[in-house]
């Protein structure tokens, strides 16, 4: 069986989680005590040198990236309606994938990790330095999903359960962009069922 693992705070872990629930792939969770410093142990930094969640092992194969391990899992079990095999069709998906990396994410750590887990070590510099970021990327996140219900197009991607868990993140800071594609675009995302299961407590 693969293991993922895991923490249940983690947006890159939620989006891997998400897909396999919601295609009933069988995995186990192997907790990851970020708060404890658990990332930073030898045992983690030989799983991950990263020292990073997720890391996905499938008997020989042990991967890192969230995206990179959603592609894996589409291509391994022919998730073609999650990773369309057209060329168009998948370079939108990974158009989305990378630009929830290189875009979104950091911008989405500026915020929620120190409006809510940092306390008292919160950067406040870079909580600004994020708000004032998102304000654009909710404009182009917002435009993009005016005229489709999902971002690569009518029916639901591993982009969208990437990107929809970033924005996952951003509702513990209770910092959703507030553009109306957006939530219902994300309100969306939310009622699938296994996107749901990953959502942390404190969402639920
Ligand atoms: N680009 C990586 C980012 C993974 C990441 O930032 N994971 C965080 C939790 S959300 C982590 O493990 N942080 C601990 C660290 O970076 O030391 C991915 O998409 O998987």
């Amino acid at each position: 069986m693969m293991t993922l693992y895991h923490n249940p705070y983690s947006q890159h872990v939620r989006r891997v989680a998400a897909l396999l629930e919601e295609v009933q792939i069988p995995y186990e969770t192997k907790h990851v005590a970020l708060d404890d410093g658990a990332h930073m142990e030898p045992d983690f930094l030989a799983v991950n040198p990263n020292h990073q969640v997720p890391t996905l092992i499938d008997g020989g194969v042990k991967i890192h990236e969230s995206n990179a391990i959603l592609r894996y899992l589409c291509n391994k079990h022919e998730l073609v309606d999650w990773y369309p095999a057209d060329p168009a069709a998948r370079a939108s998906v990974d158009q989305w994938l990378d630009w929830c990396q290189s875009r979104l994410s950091g911008s989405v750590v500026d915020i929620v990790l120190n409006r809510v887990f940092m306390g008292d070590e919160a950067d406040h510099a870079a909580i600004a330095r994020g708000e004032a970021k998102m304000v654009e990327l909710a404009s182009i996140l917002g435009a993009a999903l005016e005229h489709s219900d999902y971002l690569a197009g009518d029916s639901v991607t591993i982009a969208d359960l990437s990107v929809a868990s970033s924005v996952s993140q951003l509702q513990l800071a209770d910092a959703v962009p507030d553009h109306p594609a957006i939530r219902s675009w994300y309100e969306r995302v939310c009622r699938i069922p296994g996107f749901d299961r990953t959502l942390p407590q404190m969402l639920g």
